[in-house]
This record gives C-alpha cells, sequence and structure tokens, in this order.
C-alpha cells in the first residue's frame, strides 16, 4: 500500500500535462473508499492537494467531487 501511495503521488506530480481522460483515472485513483469525492481523509498523503483544498472545495462541502477536480485542473494547470 506504501508503494502505492508513492505512485500516486508520483503521478500527481509528473502528470499535470494529462489528458480530461487521466483526469478521471486520477480521480478514481485517488477516491480510495469509492464514494465519487475526494476527503480530506483521503488526500493525506498528498499534502500538495491538502494546502489547496479549500481552492478545490468550490462549493465548501468538505469533499472535492469530480466536477470540482477537473475543474481544478483545468482552471489552473492546463
Ligand atoms: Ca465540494
Amino acid at each position: 500500500m506504501k508503494i502505492l501511495t508513492l505512485l500516486s503521488s508520483i503521478l500527481m506530480l509528473s502528470s499535470f500535462s494529462a489528458s480530461a481522460l487521466d483526469v478521471k483515472q486520477r480521480f478514481d485513483h485517488l477516491d480510495s473508499n469509492k464514494s465519487g469525492y475526494l476527503t480530506h481523509d483521503e488526500l493525506d498523503a498528498q499534502p500538495q492537494l491538502l494546502n489547496t483544498f479549500v481552492m478545490w472545495d468550490k462549493d465548501q462541502d468538505s469533499k472535492i467531487s469530480l466536477i470540482e477536480f477537473k475543474n481544478y485542473l483545468t482552471n489552473n494547470l492546463y
């Protein structure tokens, strides 16, 4: 499991130029309990994401939906 976490960190850092399809894959990967949302718990291993959580969480319900995830990446990293 530790290797998986490390791999996911590397993926998040190195795939900012990924296509829209990859966004869904990355979201599913981070959504470890498959709730359809990313929560603080699931982002514990992703400090760079936790630090910007408030910016992602547009509707401020303390969880990141796929749409919020995609919008954030689209608006800030492309
Ligand atoms: Ca939200």
